[in-house]
């Protein structure tokens, strides 16, 4: 990525243009961070752990300064099945790549996949920023500065922001911090592009939120959508999708009682997806049984999960 970096002459006219990583163990808060950044909802959330799967980059233009963010997956330390080794790949093969890296920690959890995450830091040379975030959680204020001075003892981390990500708490002064990180530049993408990501493939994100958050601990952890056809003409978006479990048991837990389940997840992801793409959208569900899938890398390629 820095590659691009490469000064084309003396003056960037006061332009800045730089990729930002956002990692952290699962469920802390960093695409949630990244949607209240870019002031919509590009990259999907959930209050389940691993819910992020691929490295997907999020666009900011203000001005002169370009920031280009990268969501990753949660770095977890669970069983290494190929789909978990394919997403701490993803999180952690960035990290030589950016200029800046935020590490985002929850508020008084400090746990060992934190720690682990901070020896990944050592070979990087960017400054790596701590976003200690769900500060709306603490019960009382005073525990902050303590709190800071614990983390500050664990890296030599460039800057400490306590933060909420859900409420907005501090991330103007987080992006404030950010800007004079970036390399003088000029613009890597256009200034209305948003994300890298096809809408097709947002659509199978959203897709796969609601599936979360309508089965919540129910959810099969292996499963996944496929968008098997998307077309569009001037009145409506087509699209045909889908979702891939482990087993018929999975598929019936989908499915629920005279299909009102998959209804439900797939009348939230057209209203989103209609949302996203500022169209009608007519959306075509369905749920096979595909074994094996999240521990079978050829599968795992078909179903776009490549590098
Ligand atoms: N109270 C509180 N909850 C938050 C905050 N930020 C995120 N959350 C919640 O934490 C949960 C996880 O958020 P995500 O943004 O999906 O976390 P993530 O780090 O991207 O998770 P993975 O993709 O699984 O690694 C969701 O339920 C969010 O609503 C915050 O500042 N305060
Ligand atoms: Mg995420």
């Amino acid at each position: 990525m820095s590659d691009q970096s490469v000064k084309n002459g003396d003056s960037f006219d006061g332009k800045r243009c730089g990729y930002v990583a956002i990692v952290g163990r699962p469920n802390v808060g960093k695409s949630t961070l990244l949607n209240h950044i870019l002031g919509m909802k590009l990259s999907i959330t959930s209050r389940k752990p691993q819910t992020t799967r691929h490295q997907i980059l999020g666009v900011k233009t203000t001005g002169d300064i370009q920031t280009v963010y990268v969501d990753t997956p949660g770095i977890h330390q669970r069983r290494s099945t190929a789909i978990n080794k394919y997403m701490n790949r993803a999180a952690t093969s960035i990290l030589n790549d950016v200029d800046v890296i935020l590490f985002v920690v929850q508020a008084k959890q400090w746990t060992e996949e934190d720690q682990a995450i901070i020896g990944k830091f050592k070979s990087v040379s960017c400054p790596v920023l701590l976003v200690v975030n769900k500060m709306d959680m603490l019960d009382n204020k005073k525990e902050l500065l303590p709190l800071i001075e614990e983390l500050s003892s664990k890296f030599e981390f460039s800057e400490i922001i306590p933060a909420s990500a859900l409420n907005g708490i501090n991330i103007d002064v987080l992006e404030q911090k950010i800007a004079p990180l970036l390399p003088e530049n000029t613009h890597f993408y256009p200034e209305n592009q948003i994300t890298d990501r096809s809408m097709r493939f947002l659509a199978s994100e959203i897709i796969r939120e609601k599936l979360i958050r309508e089965l919540g601990q129910e959810l099969p952890y292996t499963s996944t959508v496929n968008i098997d056809k998307y077309d569009e003409d001037e009145t409506i978006v087509r699209i045909h999708a889908t979702i891939y479990v482990e087993s018929r048991g999975q598929k019936a837990i989908i499915i629920g009682k005279k299909g009102a389940r998959l209804k439900s997840i797939g009348t939230k992801a057209r209203e989103d997806i209609s949302v996203l793409v500022d169209s009608k959208v007519y959306l075509n569900l369905w749920v096979k049984v595909r074994e094996g899938w999240s521990n079978d890398e050829r599968a795992l390629r078909g179903l776009g999960y490549s590098e």
